[in-house]
């Protein structure tokens, strides 16, 4: 089976670590492509930042459509252009922050999500009422910490995300924390041993949930909505998304 990970940010160090983290958990028979657009943001921290990087998520799901791909899964919390992905194919699309608020529910009854800015906790509290999760979650807490110092000041990044979760821990009545940010896919076994709670992090969680709708064949579905979007041409820059 093949599963493409879509990193929607251009970073290409934080591919890697999400590829890596991916490979990690996926089963011996499972191949991961991890990729990233070739234009858009360094990092996703903004809704802005989400609106262009959901484009490059897009073009692609129709570069893996060209390569056989099994499943996909959308690597940043925002879980840009989701829905629209699904309209293009048929194998199963999974974001991160979706597949770790349904793991979550199954180990605890309550959890917090750690995320990057304050800025971002909208975005996640936003997808928590989406998707049906916002009573499972006391609080969207931010560790104030740009997405890229993931990478550059990594030391720095994970202290300040332990001392959320143990605040989460200390504060929150939850049992388990979710991380919200790909960028923190390498960082689960430290947080937790640290925070002393259980930690779900999306794209491991995505990739075991994109395993499962694969063996268990089942399809993203066409009928409704997430049927193929109708041919029509697209022009100037975009000409290349139309049929
Ligand atoms: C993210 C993420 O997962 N990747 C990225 O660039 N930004 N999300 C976030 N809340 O900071």
């Amino acid at each position: 089976m093949k599963i493409r990970v879509v990193n929607p940010n251009t970073t290409a160090a934080m591919t890697d670590t999400i590829g890596a983290a991916a490979r990690r958990v996926a089963a011996p028979a499972t191949r991961i492509v991890a990729t990233q657009p070739d234009s858009g943001p360094v990092s996703i921290e903004s809704h802005f930042d989400e609106a262009i990087a959901a484009v490059g998520v897009l073009e692609e799901v129709r570069r893996g459509e060209r390569d056989a791909t099994d499943a996909y899964v959308i690597a940043c919390f925002g879980d840009p252009g989701l829905l629209a992905a699904r309209e293009l194919t048929r194998a199963p699309v999974i974001g991160i922050a979706e597949a770790a608020f349904h793991l979550a529910t199954l180990i605890a009854t309550r959890f917090s999500v750690v995320t990057t800015l304050s800025r971002t906790t909208v975005i996640a509290e936003h997808l928590l009422q989406q998707y049906g999760f916002a009573h499972h979650c006391r609080r969207v807490r931010a560790a104030e910490i740009p997405v890229l110092d993931l990478e550059h000041d990594t030391d720095a990044a994970l202290r300040r995300i332990v001392e959320e979760g143990r605040r989460a821990k200390a504060e929150d009545g939850v049992g388990a924390i979710v991380l919200g940010c790909g960028g923190m896919a390498d960082l689960t076994d430290t947080i937790a041993d640290a925070v002393g709670l259980p930690v779900v992090e999306g794209v491991t969680a995505a990739v075991k949930l994109a395993e499962s709708l694969v063996s268990l064949r089942l399809a993203t579905s066409k009928h409704g909505d997430l049927a193929f979007p109708r041919p029509k041409p697209f022009t100037g820059r975009f000409a290349h998304l139309g049929a």
